[in-house]
């Protein structure tokens, strides 16, 4: 039996929380290994592990994979998530990519002071209303199809209903005017793979809380 992937980085969402959306939702048992420590870091560092000295890093079929983007590309394909040609491939990409945007801003609000951290969060919140969930709601009412692309779940519905669910966190309301949203929400959320990554105990990280912050920060020394 082939091992399992075994992901690096911190105990937290980061950049690293949509990979683990994405195997989970592939059904792909995974493997953690948590950086705690500057001494585990520079460990990493020294035994050439981290092509650019960052995470986050996956162990998969014998290679180590960095960048978060190719990662995902690369797991999205593999597992089958990735579209049947290159033109919904490229359409995959542009919606991930666009989820990824929204989610970013999150996760570096977590680093930011608390009146600037406020004012972050309330931008992605109008963000996601005024910029990425119109565009996501008009993709479903114009193709009425279940899934964004190829009327086949692919990565772009699980980073989307990763998306939906974090800015939820910072707005439960944000979907009043998206009601295809709300039925993809609930349709996605109940694809089994998921619906187990969405239950308590299950490898899916917390929002970002001070004790992360602060790990984060001593590892990387920022
Ligand atoms: N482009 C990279 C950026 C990775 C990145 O900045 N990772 C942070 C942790 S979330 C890191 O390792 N920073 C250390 C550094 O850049 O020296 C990716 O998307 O994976």
């Amino acid at each position: 039996m082939a091992a399992k992937p075994k992901l690096w980085y911190f105990r937290g969402r980061g950049r690293m929380e949509s990979i683990r959306w994405l195997l989970a939702a592939a059904g792909v048992e995974f493997e953690e290994e948590v950086l705690e420590t500057r001494e585990q870091y520079e460990k990493s560092q020294k035994d050439g592990r981290l092509l650019f000295g960052q995470v986050p890093l996956v162990e998969i079929d014998g290679m180590e994979l960095t960048q978060t983007r190719a990662i995902l590309s690369s797991l999205a394909t593999k597992y089958n998530l990735h579209g049947k040609d290159p033109k919904e491939t490229v359409r995959i990409d542009m919606y991930a990519e666009g989820t990824l945007d929204l989610m970013m801003m999150v996760a570096l609000a977590a680093f930011k002071p608390p009146e600037e951290k406020e004012e972050s969060l309330a931008l992605v919140v109008k963000k996601a209303k005024t910029q990425h969930f119109p565009v996501f709601e008009k993709i479903l009412k114009d193709h009425g199809e279940d899934f964004l692309v190829g009327n086949k779940f692919s990565w772009a519905d699980i980073q989307l209903l990763e998306a939906i669910l974090m800015v939820e966190e910072l707005d439960a309301s944000v979907l009043s005017d998206f009601p295809l949203l709300k039925e993809f929400k609930t349709r996605i959320s109940n694809i089994p793979t998921i619906k187990k990554f969405l239950q308590p105990g299950s490898q899916r990280k917390p929002p970002p809380d001070s004790h992360y912050v602060e790990v984060v920060r001593n590892v990387l020394q920022f």
